[in-house]
């Protein structure tokens, strides 16, 4: 069991362990352990800049939003171009072994954080059960329920808000109170990494955004939020949702189980 008043924080590790894209073993693994991976090279640099155009070119709609942050939820639905993120080898490999082989996206969102951008603070996004003293202990492993997977469009440096991580926090059995800056000894630790890397992380990891510091870099980010079939889609506005025809028939078969066509019977 872990005192969540311990001492002075450290960091968990010198630098964040990296994956190729074949060590789905090894990944889950990682995921029950650490809550997250950090995988490589996932894009090439053409991708990056064609899905940073797209972004540039988004419109807001139902429940976006601009300002210092520009944040286009559902982008899979607006060009057939964002669906080949839904189901990248070693992400989709390892979200589907956490997850189970009918899991589906909850949503898809693209952000652009431009300077003055401030970061959400630590908070988990979705807390499966609440253990009653704090830690759960070593050898129960809570299952996940949803995972979320950071496409990086632009480099991770200190500066440009990189996402932070607490290297085994999930592992709390409950949320972050608003005071609290570490898990044990163990501090946030900023996830640094090139464009065209993936941090896979699963909802009941203590995370954080930051701040971007730069005077003029703007960071891009694309999130794939997958969850088990049971979860529900974030599809808003919920009564007026239809999907894009023009998608619909884009779609390679696992690309469309996971916008959601699943057997149909009250428990498949
Ligand atoms: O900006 C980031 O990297 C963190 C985003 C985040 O924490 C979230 O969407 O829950």
């Amino acid at each position: 069991m872990i005192n969540r008043k311990s001492a002075v924080p450290k960091l968990f590790y010198e630098r964040l362990p990296t994956y190729d894209r074949e060590e789905v073993d090894r990944m889950l693994e990682a995921m029950h352990v650490d809550g997250f991976v950090l995988i490589p090279g996932v894009l090439q640099t053409t991708e990056i800049k064609i899905a940073r155009d797209k972004i540039d070119r988004l419109a807001p709609i139902g429940w976006d939003f601009e300002g210092l942050t520009d944040h286009y939820k559902n982008v899979f639905n607006r060009d057939p171009f964002w669906l080949s993120f839904l189901d990248r080898e070693g992400v989709i490999d390892v979200a589907e072994r956490a997850l189970g082989s009918n899991c589906h996206i909850i949503g898809e969102t693209a952000w652009r954080s431009h300077p003055g951008h401030r970061g959400v603070g630590l908070h988990l996004d979705y807390l499966p059960m609440e253990w009653p003293a704090p830690g759960v202990p070593s050898e129960i492993r809570v299952p996940m329920f949803l995972c979320t997977a950071h496409f990086y469009l632009s480099p991770q440096t200190e500066e440009l808000c990189p996402t932070q991580v607490i290297p085994g926090s999930h592992t709390a059995g409950s949320k972050p109170a608003r005071t609290e800056k570490q898990w044990g000894d163990r501090m946030l630790q900023p996830v640094l990494c090139n464009a065209g890397d993936v941090l896979l992380f699963r909802s009941d990891l203590w995370h954080s955004g930051s701040d971007n510091r730069t005077a003029n870099q703007v960071r891009y980010l694309l999130q794939v939020h997958y969850g088990r079939r049971e979860m529900s889609q974030h599809f808003a506005p919920y009564f007026e949702w239809q999907f894009n025809p023009e998608v619909l028939a884009a779609c390679n078969p696992r690309q469309r189980r996971l916008l959601g066509d699943h057997a149909q019977g009250a428990y498949d």
